[in-house]
């Protein structure tokens, strides 16, 4: 029997929250489709990422965000709960590959930053380029007993993607042996103190670089802020880059079209709110960019 009526005080009264930016438009009427991956089980220091994708919401709910009608968003949820990192990094993959086929394109809040092996394989085979913000190099070959982690996702990503163009952004300090593999599989980085240094031409060099590409896969990692900007981070690492470095940053890179994009490593049980905040805003700054161009 037909009660559509009867029930029309669930739709006046109650609501299902958060959404992304508040949002209730379908996945078949948006361009860009986001979702949640409440997944840490790799964490090596602080867990509590996967409590990001619905703290992201929330913040991005309270923001007050100037011209939201050219963003055609939908936020269709959240990866089914898993602790295997393989079966994650397949359903990722699997959803990322359904969103590009129709024409669309994927928003991630993660969870931790292993879960961009899956996204940004899918996005950039189709000829892009990858840049990643992020105060770490993620290159290890292994951490922690496991080959398969938030530590080493990019390297994993290399080996299967051997011509891969990218460039990491805010890097703080790292070991030889992984400067020199980065040198040798040709990743640009531009280091956080670089571009404290020299602001301008650092904005310049990465101009520069995104105009070599066609479309561009971006990964930030909340980390690359400095932890007095984002203490809800799981791996917090002196000397970051400000809120508005990192949204001129983004402004550049989403001059071109967005592939596909991923905020991760926020961490709500370091957070007075601050992190979730700014990993909202960087998501509508380059939501907003796009938006205009594609
Ligand atoms: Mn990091």
């Amino acid at each position: 029997m037909y009660n559509g009526m009867k029930n029309d005080w669930i739709k006046l009264y109650l609501c299902k929250k958060p959404s992304f930016m508040s949002s209730e438009r379908s996945y078949e009427e948006s361009k860009f489709i986001l979702f949640g991956v409440p997944f840490d089980a790799t964490v090596s220091f602080r867990p509590g990422a996967r409590f990001a994708p619905m703290e992201i919401r929330r913040a991005s709910e309270n923001i007050e965000f100037s011209s939201l009608s050219g963003i055609r968003l939908a936020d269709v949820g959240d990866l089914s709960l898993t602790n295997s990192v393989t079966w994650m990094l397949k359903r990722v993959s699997r959803i990322v590959g359904e969103i590009l086929s129709d024409g669309k394109t994927p928003i991630i809040l993660g969870g931790e930053h292993t879960l961009t092996l899956a996204s940004a394989l899918k996005v950039c085979k189709r000829g892009g380029g990858l840049i990643v913000l992020d105060a770490h190099l993620d290159l290890r070959d292994e951490f922690m007993d496991t080959r398969l982690n938030h530590t080493t996702w990019l390297r994993r990503l290399l080996e299967r993607f051997e011509d891969l163009k990218m460039m990491i952004i805010g890097v703080r300090e790292a070991s030889s042996d992984l400067t020199d593999y980065a040198e040798k599989k040709r990743i640009k980085i531009l280091k956080a103190n670089r571009i404290m240094k020299e602001y301008v031409g650092s904005i310049k060099a990465v101009k520069d670089y995104v105009s070599t590409l066609n479309e561009v896969y971006l990964s930030i990692d909340m980390d690359v802020l400095d932890p007095a900007y984002a203490p809800g981070v799981s791996n917090p690492e002196p000397c970051g880059l400000s809120p508005t470095m990192v949204r001129e940053i983004v402004e550049e890179i989403c001059s071109i079209k967005l592939g596909g994009l991923d905020v991760v490593e926020v961490n709500p049980l370091f957070d007075f709110g601050q992190t979730s905040c700014y990993a909202a805003y960087f998501i509508y700054t380059a939501l907003a960019g796009n938006a205009k161009i594609s």
